[in-house]
């Protein structure tokens, strides 16, 4: 699952991307960047496992266009393949309002998203007038949804339906993109500034890009203590941005324990047990068994496993149990 960095030069984009993929990060414009995970804690305490394992997300840094002309053709094409943005928004310069830009990005993405379904439209016009069986009606119905979504100046993602329509899966659409818009603000306005309200496949977050960074680049835990008690701040907004995306993409976190390793794992929302397996070897998937299974919150309120299980809470699962977020899961399974 792969996130792209946009927004206008300037916005703060290099700075939140180091701050996001911690220090030693600038060599690359590309990181893998470990999920938070706090329901880890209790499982490390009770383990005392050799190794902890998160899952990571992958993060693209991109280079900015003046706002002057958009983002321009070149990002916008570089950035379909990607499943999520994150879209910065100088709210600190002064230069130009975050609103007007989120306007700008949200202009450019639909007018993108036009075009694409302009020429396919005009393509499926001269299909037909070869031969009736070119043309998949589906599509073009979609299409035409698409269209009118667009023409009201509205992204994609706000009709969830066509967004997440199969037939329109493979254009890749911009505006259909799960997106997190990050408002880049000064310091001092950071805590008063208020946000527009979350939509489908869109969440807003307050950052301060800088201070993120530089709080990146500590790493003694005392430091980091002082250097937030200064700001007034309890925690880091970037465990809020991450989790966030991880969210937007769809995602849950299923959890595995023992000895060896406690970990941490991405799922699809409305996956089963099966497939859960399946993320962590193949041959787990085709040799299941059963799941065994412990709602984090059952393990806080027991304290371990023993006394969950006597309370008959650790369930075992078959193969049509849908996993839950949080579940913590130990696989029977046959090689
Ligand atoms: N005061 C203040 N300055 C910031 C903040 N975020 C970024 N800056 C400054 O703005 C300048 C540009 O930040 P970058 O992170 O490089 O911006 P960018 O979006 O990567 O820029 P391009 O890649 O050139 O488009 C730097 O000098 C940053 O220190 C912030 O939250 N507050
Ligand atoms: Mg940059």
């Amino acid at each position: 699952m792969k996130t792209a960095i946009i927004g206008f030069a300037g916005c703060g984009k290099t700075s939140l991307y180091a701050a996001l993929a911690g220090p030693g990060s600038a060599q690359s414009d590309r990181a893998m960047i470990k999920v938070p995970e706090p329901r880890l804690d209790p499982l490390i305490r009770l383990f005392a496992p050799k190794k902890v394992t998160l899952t990571e997300i992958e993060v693209q840094d991109t280079r900015g266009a003046g706002s002057k002309g958009g983002l321009g053709e070149k990002i916008l094409n570089e950035i379909r393949p990607f499943d999520c943005l994150l879209a910065v928004l100088d709210g600190f310069s002064g230069l130009s309002a975050p609103e007007t830009q989120r306007r700008e990005i949200e202009a450019d993405l639909i007018i993108a998203d036009l075009s694409v379904i302009e020429k396919r439209l005009e393509r499926i016009g001269t299909d037909k007038k070869k031969a009736k069986g070119l043309v998949d009606p589906k599509e073009e119905e979609s299409l035409l949804r698409a269209r009118t979504i667009l023409e009201e100046d509205r992204p994609l993602r706000s009709d969830q339906d066509v967004a997440a329509s199969p037939e329109l899966k493979g254009f890749r659409f911009l505006s259909a993109k799960p997106i997190l818009f990050a408002w880049n603000l000064d310091e001092q306005r950071f805590a008063s500034h208020v946000l527009p309200q979350d939509g489908p496949g869109e969440v807003h977050v307050a950052v301060s890009a800088r201070l993120e960074r530089d709080l990146a680049e500590i790493t003694d835990p005392e430091e980091r203590e002082l250097f937030l008690g200064d700001l007034g701040v309890s925690t880091s907004a970037l465990e809020r941005i991450i989790a966030r995306i991880y969210d937007l993409l769809g995602l849950i976190t299923f959890l595995t324990a023992g000895e060896k390793e406690v970990r941490s794992w991405p799922l699809i929302r409305g996956l089963t047990a099966p497939e859960a397996a399946g993320v962590i070897h193949s041959d787990i998937q085709k040799g299941f068994i059963r799941a065994e299974v412990l709602a984090f919150d059952d393990l806080v309120a027991c304290g371990d496993f023993k006394a969950a299980k006597e309370r008959g809470l650790l369930r075992l699962e078959g193969k049509e149990y849908v996993v839950r977020d949080g579940g913590i899961i130990n696989f029977r399974f046959n090689v």
